[in-house]
Formats: structure tokens, sequence, C-alpha cells
């Protein structure tokens, strides 16, 4: 048996956490034989750490053989200390009638305060994965906080939607899901987003041969994955839990699986034409466990440029919004 590793989760408590820390503590995510320690980090709100309370009493009636210990924290300082993983789920809800520019702002001032205090406490060979929205910038201004870590340790969550392009494409062609591969997510983690399908492939062909649907590729097919997230709230009352636990179980567990070829927001350094600065979605291959290799081969046609186009603009005006918090 290998020694555990901690892993912090901030947001535990949340509808998202509810659901992810059971496949942590089962191994889903780090695999059979690796024990975990949860670090569950709240806000320094009553009704939150009590609630967590109750999350780290169901965790406990689990009896999971992999689970080493929990610790449950209000203080960042103390959740984020020697972890070897940081998942940083929670973040403010976009309350009505708030722009987009505030929630930009006020989600920015916890991912800078989160990103200053892992840098300083976290372990040497930490890794930080965000999920809390808007994904992308809170990912990068986290990233810009590090001065120990580099940036290539920071990813943001695009699982989720390269997950609802895999189930799409498997529904349209009759196929399983298991058929479905080298479908990756571009950009931001927002309806802007740009499922690549000309690289995908279904049974071994090329999902456009197999589909041979041109018009319902760059049409439906891109606005259903872009707004399921809203779908779902209108069909649930709730947005997006168990398949955003999910996501976040195979965008780490594919981070530690070398080989892996999947998709992660990542600095983009220029690839794909992508603002050099920017957290955008790509292409990767994990190298070793927790580093990966962003995939530059891919040739994108005039559609697509476009479309990359679009969700570079939206990433780029995000980080003119807190150009303050980078210190711009
Ligand atoms: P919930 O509101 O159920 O839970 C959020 C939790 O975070 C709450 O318990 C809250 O107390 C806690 N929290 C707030 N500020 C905190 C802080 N500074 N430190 C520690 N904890 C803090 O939201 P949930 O449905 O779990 O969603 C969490 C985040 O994931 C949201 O920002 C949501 O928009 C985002 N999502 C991102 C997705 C992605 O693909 N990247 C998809 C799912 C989800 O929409």
């Amino acid at each position: 048996m290998k020694s555990p590793i901690k892993v912090a989760v901030t947001g535990s408590a949340g509808q998202i956490g509810y659901a992810l820390l059971p496949r942590i503590a089962s191994g889903a995510m780090f695999g059979p034989d690796q024990p975990v320690i949860l670090q569950l980090i709240e806000a320094p709100v009553e009704k939150a750490m009590k609630a967590l309370e109750g999350v780290a009493m169901e965790l406990d009636d689990c009896a999971f053989p992999l689970l080493h210990g929990i610790v449950l924290t209000d203080d960042p300082a103390v959740g984020f200390r020697e972890a070897n993983w940081c998942l940083l789920i929670g973040a403010k809800p976009r309350g009505p009638g708030m722009e987009r520019a505030d929630l930009l702002r006020d989600n920015g001032k916890i991912f800078t305060a989160q990103g200053r205090v892992i840098d300083e406490v976290a372990a040497d060979n930490a890794r930080v994965a965000v999920v809390g929205n808007p994904a992308n910038t809170n990912c990068m201004i986290a990233a810009s906080k590090a001065k120990r870590l580099p940036s290539d340790r920071f990813t943001a969550m695009v699982r989720l939607d390269q997950n609802r392009a895999q189930t799409q494409l498997a529904k349209k062609a009759g196929r399983p899901t298991t058929e479905v591969k080298d479908i990756f997510i571009y950009g931001n983690h927002s309806p802007s987003m740009f499922p690549a399908f000309a690289q995908a492939t279904i049974g071994g062909k090329p999902a456009r041969q197999v589909i041979n649907d041109e018009e319902w590729l760059r049409g439906p097919f891109c606005d259903i994955v872009g707004k399921r997230g809203a779908a779902i709230i209108a069909a649930r009352g709730a947005s997006s839990a168990a398949s955003a636990a999910s996501a976040l179980t195979d965008h780490v567990h594919d981070l530690v699986t070398v080989g892996a070829v999947h998709s992660v927001a990542a600095k983009s350094g220029g690839a794909y034409g992508f603002d050099p600065e920017v957290w955008a979605g790509l292409p990767v291959r994990t190298t070793a466990p927790g580093s990966y290799e962003i995939l530059t081969g891919h040739t994108m046609d005039d559609f697509a440029q476009s479309k990359i186009a679009a969700t570079n603009k939206e990433l780029v005006d995000e980080r003119a919004m807190v150009a303050e918090l980078l210190g711009l």
C-alpha cells in the first residue's frame, strides 16, 4: 500500500463536494491502492461548517478503506497545508442582477487569496484543479499569485464539456460512448467553448464521416454542449453536480495517468492562436503523474478558427476585467 496523499477540497459542503468526496475516498480519482487524507475547506460561515461536519460523518459511515483521515477547517492555511492536490470548487454564485464583471471580481478575490496560500503551504509537488466559475479566469488568477509553483501546475476543468460532447456524438451515431475518441474542448468553460469535432473518431472512423451531417455538427451539436449547463438548471432547478463531480474525477484521474489524452484548461502559451496569457481548454497528453504536454498538431479549418477566435475573445475580455487583481 502506498503512503497517503493529501487532497484539499474547497466548497466541500456544496453540492459538487457532496457528490465528489465519496468518489475520491473510494479510489475512483487516484486509484484503488492510493490512500487519501481529505482536507476539507469551507467558507467561514456557521451553516457551511455545520453542514461540513455532516458530510464528514457520512464519509466516516462509509468506512472507506482508502480514507486515512479527514481535516475540517475554514482556514485555508490549515486546509492547504502540505496538500498534494488542491481542488478549488468553492466560489460565490452569481446573484440576481449581478453583472459578470462583478462575479469575476468577487470570485477573483477568493482565488487571489487561495493562490497565495497554496503557494506558501502546499506540498512541493502540489497540483491545483479549479472548478469554481468562471473557472478559466479563476485559475489564471490563482496561478498568477504563485511564486514557487509553476503555472503548469494550475489547470481548470473543461472535462464536463468534453464528456457532454462525447455522449452527444455517441447518441447521434447510435454507438456506445467508449467508441468516441479524441473529442476535445477548446477555450472557455462557458457557452462560447468549442467542442472540436474534426479530430474526433467513432469506432475508429472520423466522426464527421460516421455522423455525415455537417450542419448538425456545426449548429445543434455545438449549441447542445455549450448550453447544457443551462438546460440542466432549467430541468433540475439546480446546477450540474453529479456530472461535475464525475468530470473532476476524470480530470484528475487522467492527469495522474501517463499517456491519457484529454482536455484541460491550461495556460495557452499561444497554442491554436489563443492569447498566450489566458487559460484555455486544450487537448493534452499526460507525460508523468500530474504533468502534461499540450497537443499542438491539430489542423483547424475556417469554421474551427472562427469558433476559437470567439472563445479567445471572451477569455481576453475576462482577463481585462480582472486586470487589477492580476497586478497589470
Ligand atoms: P454550491 O453553492 O452548492 O457549493 C459551493 C460551496 O462553496 C458552498 O458550500 C460554499 O459555502 C463554499 N464556498 C464559498 N466560498 C468559499 C471559500 N472562499 N472557501 C471555501 N468554500 C467556499 O455550488 P456547487 O454546485 O457545488 O458549484 C461550485 C462551483 O462549481 C460553482 O462556482 C459552479 O458555478 C461551478 N461549476 C463549474 C463547472 C465546470 O465545469 N467548471 C460545472 C459545475 C459547476 O457549475
